[in-house]
Parts: C-alpha cells; structure tokens; sequence
C-alpha cells in the first residue's frame, strides 16, 4: 500500500518532457548542413514511428555533444516547412 502510493507520487512528479524522451542511436553528424540522422524508436509526441532518418538541430551546439554510434535520449519537434527539429539531446544511459 505505501509503496503502490510512493509509486503513483513519483510518477505525478516526472515532468512531462521527461516521459516524452525518445530513444535513437546516431546515425551521421552532418555539421556543414546543420543535421544529424538518428535512427530513433516511436515518438509519440510527433506520431512517428520508428526510423532512421534527418533532423535538423534547434543549437548547432548540439552537433558538437554527439558522434556516429552514441546511443542518445531526444525530444523532437516538427516545424513549419516539415523540417523535424532536434529540441534537446542526451547521451542515454
Ligand atoms: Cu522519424
């Protein structure tokens, strides 16, 4: 009983972005065209099943965190023009 509660209280306190991190393992970083190919597991924030595919990155910065082979944790977004956008990226763990 404690421990069902505890479990619930945890789960109200995950900030939404973290519940709507997506799993991908880089594919290419492309820092000329400002891109990186992320071959990434569903997105359910973007209704996207999974793929390799390009995105562009919100920060060129970003570029510079990753390399070909890491397996990482990202948000994406689909902006105007169907340009998919990385918003944020970790390394996962
Ligand atoms: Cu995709």
């Amino acid at each position: 009983m404690r421990l069902s509660v505890l479990g619930l209280l945890m789960a109200a306190a995950l900030p939404a972005t973290a519940q709507q991190l997506a799993d991908g393992e880089i594919r290419k970083v492309d820092r000329k065209a400002g891109t990186v190919t992320i071959k990434h597991g569903p997105i359910p924030s973007i209704d996207m099943p999974a793929m390799t595919m390009v995105f562009h990155v919100q920060e060129a910065a970003m570029l510079d965190r990753v390399k070909s082979g890491d397996k990482v944790k990202f948000q994406a977004e689909l902006r105007p023009g169907g340009k998919a956008t990385v918003t944020s990226i970790e390394a996962a763990k």
